[in-house]
């Protein structure tokens, strides 16, 4: 490839002012009009401020000039010679405007056809005094122009990094039916542009990933192939949710060709003091390399509209169409498209919020089991709405004031209710809760009643036992004292009577008189024996007076006064009694 080289200085096409934002197409004329008829690539570097792309681009013309002169080696990195291309520098504040293109092209040979190198410089995103909406626009213009897109970042490609690009290309998606005409069909998601770099910036992770660059087919040469940045980090994959899946599609899918550059970090003094003295060898060596492949004949994408290749006058007129869409006062159609984008965004992160929400709200709920009191309830509901603002202010950026308000009204609508089935959710909770306390009481009450009738059943048995006990220990003693009682009476019935038999016999035998034997009962001779009445008071004196125990019965002294009587017995003969009132008398 050979190239020659022009004086030039970077020419500013786009004019941003508070109101509005127009395309100088004029300046960006006089520019296109040097390529002519030919087909040209236009190389533009975009994203964060403060990231190093105007030294880079800086870097792409000095490396242009020095191939013009034939010098195919790496010093031209180091050289910090001619400095006067798109101004770079340190510090925090924000250096590029709006949008330089390098005012000369710079030619070169690319299969057998001479083809013009344009270069774009653009100011660097989400600095604090531009919007969101002019970002977009910016961003949208440089992606509408370029053919190869370098996006700029520090680091490594978060998923914050992605979504950003993604909605700023689908916001330039939305503008091409503008910018290309009815004639345009490829549409968003179907490679509606043509090639994206991702250029990272200080890349740490080297143990995962050398340094240099990847796509679908290529790894850096001292890479094991079975890790690709470009795969791993930009594709997506079956384990990601749907919404980073989307993402991640969204920015492939737009782009026809996507490849990532992997820049190790510069030293000290390009950092902190912009000197490139001491510049670090492997840092040159990236920069050099990086530029190189960017130039080489597999990465000179030609500029194409609606899929066809166009010459520099045919870019002048389509930028000149686009004079109503990016120009006049009221900007009509960026500002519905820009307004349908801030209301997709906001769509979109009001849905995340409430999911998040959702998700948090019933982990909440589940993880609290037996409920909480509604002040705990209503504190953690106020927490996540507090995140969910913060949710949606990370993901909604095109909003101002006005769509905040509408976020906070909307989530409320959206949110209460559902707090609304959570509080029902949780109330259920507490009351089976309590239902299951009072169930517990009862259980408890219940127990204690059971207890409490078991001990006194128990009590009473004792008592029972005790009376059962006391009544046989009464029986045995009655019974003892029956037996005692028996004993005596037999004692009475049997000895007594013998005894008395036997001594009334000796006092009837001594006295002759039965009737004397009365007296001596009278006289108190045989206590427990008395005679029978009508004998005691002397009214019957027949010779066998009958004799009567202290009850009244008739003794068996009887048969002692039959044996007085037999023939023989000593004394006189007493009346004769029957066997049986004998035995009626003892038993
Ligand atoms: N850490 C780091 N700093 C760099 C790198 N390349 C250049 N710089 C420094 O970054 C600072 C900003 O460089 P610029 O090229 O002006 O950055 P920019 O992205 O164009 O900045 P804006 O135009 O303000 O958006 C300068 O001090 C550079 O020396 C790099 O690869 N890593
Ligand atoms: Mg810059």
């Amino acid at each position: 490839m050979s190239l020659s080289t022009l004086k030039g200085k970077p020419i500013s096409i786009l004019k941003i002012t508070k109101e509005k934002v127009t395309i100088d197409t004029q300046a960006i004329k006089s520019i296109l009009e040097k390529i002519g008829n030919h087909h040209f690539v236009i190389y533009s570097i975009n994203g964060p401020k403060r990231t190093g792309k105007s030294f880079m681009l800086s870097n792409f013309i000095r490396h242009l000039n020095q191939q013009s002169t034939g010098n195919q080696g790496n010093d031209w990195v180091l050289n910090s010679g001619d400095m006067n291309n798109f101004t770079w520098r340190g510090g925090s504040e924000r250096q590029t405007t709006g949008i330089d293109v390098w005012s000369e092209p710079f030619w070169t040979t690319n299969k057998g056809r001479r083809i013009a190198v344009l270069l774009m410089d653009t100011q660097g995103s989400f600095d604090d005094q531009t919007t969101m909406q002019q970002n977009a626009i910016i961003f949208a213009i440089s992606t509408l122009l370029s053919s190869v897109l370098i996006f700029n970042i520090k680091n490594d490609v978060g998923e914050d990094v992605l979504q950003f690009f993604q909605f700023f290309s689908s916001f330039a998606t939305l503008t091409i039916p503008q910018v290309e005409g009815d004639s345009a069909s490829l549409g968003h998601g179907s490679g509606a542009f043509q090639k994206l770099v991702f250029l990272i910036r200080d890349f740490q992770f080297v143990q995962d990933y050398e340094f240099g660059f990847y796509d679908d087919s290529n790894v850096p040469q001292r890479q094991d192939r079975r890790k690709n940045y470009k795969k791993d980090k930009l594709d997506s994959n079956p384990d990601q949710p749907t919404e980073v899946r989307f993402t991640h599609d969204q920015v492939v899918q737009s782009y026809r060709d996507v490849g990532v550059y992997l820049m190790p970090e510069p030293d000290k003094g390009l950092k902190q003091r912009d000197t490139l003295d001491n510049l670090d060898p492997e840092f040159a060596t990236h920069v050099a390399d990086f530029i190189t492949l960017m130039l080489s004949p597999a990465h000179l994408v030609t500029k194409q509209m609606g899929g066809v290749e166009v010459t520099g006058f045919e870019m002048i007129k389509y930028i000149k169409s686009w004079a109503t869409l990016f120009d006049g006062n009221e900007l009509p159609e960026i500002k519905s498209v820009y307004h349908s984008a801030a209301e997709s965004q906001f769509i979109i992160a009001k849905r995340l919020s409430l999911t998040f929400y959702a998700t948090e709200m019933e982990k909440f709920i589940q993880h609290n089991s037996f409920g909480v009191g509604e002040p705990a309830l209503v504190k953690k509901h106020s927490e996540l709405v507090k995140e969910c603002f913060a949710i949606y202010k990370s993901k909604s950026k095109l909003g101002g004031a006005n769509m905040d308000a509408k976020f906070s009204e909307e989530f409320a609508a959206e949110s209460d209710p559902l707090f609304a089935t959570y509080k029902s959710v949780n109330d259920n909770k507490l009351q089976a809760q309590e239902r299951e306390r009072k169930l517990q009481r009862e259980i408890e009450a219940e127990r204690k009643a059971n207890h409490d009738l078991k001990a006194a059943v128990e009590a009473q048995n004792k008592q029972q036992e005790r009376a059962q006990k006391e009544a046989k220990e009464r029986d045995l003693e009655f019974q003892r004292q029956l037996n005692r009682q028996k004993m005596l009476q037999l004692f009475q019935d049997l000895l007594v009577p013998v005894v008395a038999g036997t001594v009334a016999t000796a006092y009837v035998a001594k006295s002759g008189s039965p009737n004397m034997l009365g007296a001596a009962m009278g006289g108190g001779l045989l206590p427990g024996l008395r005679m029978e009445d009508s004998f005691a008071s002397g009214r019957n004196t027949s010779n066998n007076p009958r004799w009567q125990d202290s009850r009244g019965r008739e003794m068996a002294f009887q048969r002692t006064l039959d044996r007085a009587n037999r023939p023989g017995f000593p004394g006189p003969q007493m009346g004769a009694s029957s066997s049986s009132e004998f035995l009626s008398c003892t038993s």
